[in-house]
């Protein structure tokens, strides 16, 4: 492989770190040598990330991607996954700041409550990227947001359930994480799409957190609930709650992808398992392979170089017609 690394490029790169307040020279926590990716002085460039969690397979591919693709471009990676809390995430960006590292990138768990934390790594002049979901704050406080449009997701969702029920459904909807953006985003864009259908209805709204027990946990109550008899379509606003659903309506003696026709999103591999045994009818892809493009834009940003403030991921739609077909094509 043929190394596209350039004096002139690492001059750019230092005087750009540099430029933009970035203490990888005097930080002293930098390993040095091994990578491509050094400053001028020799020493690694150092990029802290805050990850939301380990809450579905979507996120297992999404950690794994960003790590293997730090670890390819030689760039030493700060990486500390915050259980799910926003506390643990502001925190960990806390600790970014004051080691100095050159770029601090993040998932925010949820919307809102960012600008604090953010003005301060703007002070520190560090650049933020935002990688899968959107925080709500003014643009100037990041460099670019890299991730997926949930509304259309939802939308999909939601047109393909239409018409797959030929505009009449019972409709149970497992929401994501309360207040997170694809929650927020994935409920809006299904309402959207049904919005034309009076026979589609939602009658059940509830939260799994995006986690297979808890998509379980709450279909199983819905199903000994007396409003769970009429239902005969789920919408999950990730493939892991559909899958803990799965089980559920199993065990209530009912047949999913049959009983109760399953939607959701994600496109993880046992969703597509799923489907191909006729528990489960569609799938909504959204792309976790955020270590790239996520890189890409790093690598931007200490150059200084001018980027678009949003990369929308491509995604398609996949349903029980294609499953088999699909399924080798499934890295995660
Ligand atoms: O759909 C879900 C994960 O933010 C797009 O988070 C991501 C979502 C994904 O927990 O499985």
């Amino acid at each position: 492989m043929k190394k596209h690394f350039t004096w002139w490029g690492a001059a750019a790169l230092a005087t750009m770190a540099l430029m933009a307040g970035c203490g990888s020279s005097d930080s002293g926590t930098s390993a040095s040598g091994g990578g491509t990716s050094e400053g001028g002085s020799g020493k690694k460039i150092v990029v802290g990330f805050s990850q939301i969690g380990a809450e579905s397979n979507w996120r297992k591919a999404n950690t794994e991607s960003i790590k293997s693709e730090a670890e390819k471009r030689g760039i030493e990676l700060k990486f500390v996954d915050a259980q799910g809390k926003q506390e643990k995430q502001i925190q960990a960006i806390k600790n970014f700041i004051a080691q100095k590292v050159d770029v601090i990138a993040f998932a925010p768990v949820v919307e809102t409550g960012w600008k604090s934390v953010l003005e301060e790594a703007k002070a520190a002049g560090i650049p933020v990227i935002v990688s899968d979901r959107r925080p709500d704050v003014p643009e100037d406080l990041y460099v670019t947001f890299i991730g997926s449009d949930f509304i259309e997701e939802g939308k999909m969702a939601g047109d393909w359930l239409k018409k797959k029920m030929n505009g009449k459904a019972v409709i149970a909807e497992l929401t994501g994480t309360p207040g997170s953006a694809p929650a927020n985003d994935r409920k809006k864009g299904f309402a959207e799409a049904i919005a034309d259908s009076p026979d589609m209805k939602v009658v059940f709204s509830q939260t799994g957190d995006f986690q297979r027990t808890k998509g379980k946990e709450v279909m199983e109550a819905l199903l000994k609930s007396p409003e769970g008899a009429s239902i005969n379509a789920l919408y999950a606003h990730n493939d892991d709650m559909a899958l803990g659903a799965i089980q559920a309506i199993e065990e209530a003696g009912k047949k999913p992808g049959k009983d109760i026709v399953i939607v959701s999103i994600d496109g993880i591999g046992d969703a597509f398992d799923a489907m191909i045994a006729g528990k489960m009818n569609c799938t909504v892809e959204c792309n976790p392979l955020l270590g790239p493009p996520l890189f890409d834009a790093i690598a931007k940003a200490l150059k200084g170089e001018e980027q678009p403030k949003r990369t929308v991921m491509k995604d398609g739609i996949f349903d029980e017609s294609v499953a088999k077909a699909e399924r080798p094509n499934r890295k995660y």
